[in-house]
């Protein structure tokens, strides 16, 4: 198999790939344009399957035709060589699958790039068989039940549309004089109805908008007006949650009884494994006292997740036959405890592969294919970057969940800018210093980690942080609430900052046995740990008294004596509270950027420390007993880089043998490229 990885950033999965295309922000709908056009000219395209199974390709193609290589080079970024090598093994290759997720899908263009890889597949005939495909991963472990249920303001359930035909249907069934008869507002268009005051009664249950939603401090300033808020959520502390009037104990997946939907259309059951705790109950348990209690106990009957799931099952095979691809007529009167997992439609049985009979569900039951234009290309005023935001590795959506995984925030223990070395260098912001990212919308303060990963005129920053772990690292401050015109989806990926370097007079770090309040601090973000917090610091004014901030931010009485020290020429200064043998915090500050190795620091609440080696830790000095692990790279099993880089140096040159010698990267394995870099970095290092 090869991977052409098209990505704006080298990211790891870059490593893998035998083709990284660099593409800028929002090229993608230009690239497969110009691929229809050369897949045209190479003769490639099925004009069997086009004429048997399709409608509306001529337009396309048109399109298309006025997109050659060159033009399609200059709108993406990339070489013509390099858009040709790609065309080239599409070419040559039937069994190709474009697995897209939300770098196509969050964009303001977001609907043409799906329609321009679609119309790629459907002209090449390149869908319904074994190894070829469009292929839209979704992202939530859910995403695809949320759907098929509804979930969508623009969707009635069971995958019908607001059609005056499934209006009626659903009416019936549920033998109900009233009904919706048109889509409700989609996420961006209900925040800013909760802003005007149209909306003004709202429950959020199981999202974070307040972090994860574009122009998210007009969604904060929003439901601070908004008279009755409820949320229903597992974690009584997030930045939503604080906003609300009422706020209902939600169980979480693994407390409770259901069925989720994966990117392959398989429906399994998932079974609880914990108790609830204290009052939590399920959502739909919540809703149907809630509904009960608004005068509808008739239509809430539901007493199991069993019995909901019935009616799912009975709305998608209603007057169906065939008709509608969400069809689970299988599972009429089938035995929820006994349901195994089985990709939909289940008709007979389950449904392995979709399309195979060249069958679509339109009027005609041809595809058809959807003209698109490529967008005009994004250019920032000088001087400004894009941002692209996303994920990393160990992180989950707003960190409700990882950042109480200690092992987790090892990996990436604080928000931060990618930025490439040359447009670091033209605004004087180093790596590893602090830099202020702004627009008009709002502004972050985040690390700059400066990394040829990086391309020229953007930015990246992860959409993780939020107001529990970081001073400013919200990133969806910054981006503009601008939403495909199809579909709704906001341009995530997508906005225009300025990037400052923010001069911090005093940087600092600290670890502590207990959570830390950090309010007073310009810059801060903070980790879960083995044994307590770590918590990077920065202040771009500083307090007076540092003993008094100290006291405050770990919770020290006035009358318990802090160890301090102070080294006059360098401006170093740390502050320390022990409990006979136990480090309670340790905090070290510094006129630069705090040079204290964090994993030692880490590791220190963990140890007995004798009176005698007090002195050494307020110096921040690890002794020869313990050496300094580095970052954390292989989180399974807590390696960290310099262990890396020293095995590498000492003889293991292959990811597997860095593994045998430190079991990094044997577990999950996300962590081997990673290594893989380590190992060529220290290579060369010990060959030079
Ligand atoms: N560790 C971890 N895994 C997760 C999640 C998580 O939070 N953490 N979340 C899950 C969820 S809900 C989702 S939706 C998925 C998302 O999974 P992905 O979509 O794979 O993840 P992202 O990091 O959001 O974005 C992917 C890439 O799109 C690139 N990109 C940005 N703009 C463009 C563009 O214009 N064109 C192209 N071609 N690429 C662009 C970004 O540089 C980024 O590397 O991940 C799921 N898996
Ligand atoms: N800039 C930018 N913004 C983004 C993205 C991006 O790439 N860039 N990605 C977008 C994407 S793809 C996604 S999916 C979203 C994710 O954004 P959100 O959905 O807002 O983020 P989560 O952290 O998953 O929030 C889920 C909340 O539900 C709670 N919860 C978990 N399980 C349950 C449950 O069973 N019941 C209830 N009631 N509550 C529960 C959690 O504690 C948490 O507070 O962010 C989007 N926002
Ligand atoms: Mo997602």
């Amino acid at each position: 198999m090869r991977i052409v990885l098209i990505d704006p950033r080298r990211t790891t999965t870059a490593d893998q790939a035998d083709l990284h295309l660099a593409i800028k922000a929002d090229g993608d709908t230009a690239l497969f344009v110009g691929l229809l056009k050369w897949l045209d000219d190479h003769n490639t395209l099925d004009a069997e399957f086009i004429s048997a199974s399709t409608n509306g390709l001529g337009t396309a193609l048109e399109i298309a035709r006025d997109w050659p290589v060159e033009r399609v080079a200059a709108a993406t970024g990339l070489s013509q060589r390099e858009v040709a090598e790609f065309y080239d093994l599409v070419v040559a290759n039937p069994r190709i699958v474009t697995v897209f997720s939300q770098g196509v899908n969050q964009s303001a263009t977001g609907t043409d790039k799906v329609n321009a890889i679609i119309n790629v597949h459907l002209a090449t005939g390149r869908i319904g068989q074994p190894g070829m495909g469009p292929f839209s991963v979704t992202g939530q472990p859910n995403a695809m039940g949320g759907r098929e249920v509804g979930g969508l303001a623009n969707m009635l359930a069971a995958h019908m549309d607001f059609d005056p035909v499934s209006i009626d249907r659903v009416k019936r069934f549920w033998g109900s004089d009233r009904i919706a008869d048109k889509p409700g507002l989609k996420a961006v268009e209900l925040f800013e109805a909760v802003a005007n005051g149209r909306i003004k009664a709202l429950w959020i249950m199981a999202t974070n908008p307040v972090d994860s939603m574009p122009e998210a401090d007009k969604v904060r300033a929003a439901l601070r007006t908004c008279p009755f808020v409820v949320v229903s959520d597992m974690n009584a502390a997030t930045d939503t949650a604080a906003e609300a009037r009422v706020r209902l104990p939600a169980a979480g997946w693994g407390e409770k009884d259901g069925t989720v939907t994966n990117s392959e259309r398989r429906i399994s059951r998932q079974r609880p494994f914990l108790p609830a705790p204290g009052e939590a109950r399920p959502d739909w348990w919540i809703v149907t006292q809630v509904a009960r209690r608004m005068g509808f106990a008739p239509a809430f009957p539901y007493e199991t997740a069993g019995d909901i799931f019935a009616e799912h099952v009975a709305l998608s095979a209603f007057e169906n036959a065939g008709s509608r691809d969400f069809d689970l007529t299988g599972l009429v009167g089938a035995d929820y405890d006994a349901l195994q997992p089985v990709q939909w439609p289940v008709r007979q049985a389950g449904t392995a592969r979709m399309f195979t009979d060249r069958q679509y569900f339109t009027s005609d039951g041809r595809a058809r294919f959807v003209p698109v234009a490529p967008p005009p290309p994004i250019v920032p005023p000088p001087g400004m970057l894009v941002l692209n935001t996303g994920r990393v590795r160990d992180h989950w959506h707003t960190m409700t969940r990882t950042g109480k995984a200690a092992r987790l925030s090892a990996h990436m223990a604080e928000p931060f800018a990618e930025l490439h070395p040359d447009d670091a260098a033209d605004k004087s912001i180093r790596h590893a210093s602090l830099v202020r990212l702004e627009n008009r919308h709002g502004s972050a303060l985040v690390r700059a980690l400066v990394t040829e990963r990086q391309q020229r005129g953007a930015v990246f920053v992860p959409m993780h942080w939020s107001g529990q772990f970081s001073a400013a690292g919200r990133v969806d401050v910054l981006v503009t609430a601008k939403t495909d015109p199809q579909s709704g989806q906001p341009a995530l990926k997508m906005a225009i900052v300025s990037a400052e370097p923010a001069l911090a007079r005093r940087y600092g770090f600290a670890v502590s046995a207990t959570k830390p309040l950090l309010e007073g601090a310009d810059y801060w973000a903070i980790a879960e740990t083995v044994g307590g917090w770590r918590a990077e610091l920065a202040f771009i004014t500083e307090p007076k008294d540092w003993e008094a901030w100290a006291r405050t931010a770990f919770g020290v009485a006035a009358d318990v004596a802090l160890l301090t020290i102070r080294d006059n020429a360098t401006g170093r200064q740390s502050l320390a509270l022990f409990e006979g043998e136990r480090l309670l915090f340790a905090l070290f500050l510094s006129p630069d950027p705090v040079l204290v190795s964090r994993q030692w620091a880490v590791g220190l609440l963990n140890d007995g420390i004798a009176p005698a080696r007090r002195a050494d830790i307020l110096a921040g000095r690890p002794g020869a007993d313990r050496p300094d692990p580095g970052a954390i790279v292989c989180a399974c099993f807590g390696v960290g880089a310099h262990q890396i880089a020293e095995a590498a140096r000492s003889g293991c040159h292959t990811v597997d043998a860095i593994g045998a010698a430190l079991k990094a990267g044997t577990n999950c394995g996300s962590c081997r490229a990673e290594i893989r870099g380590l190992i060529e970095l220290n290579r060369l290092e010990a060959a030079e």
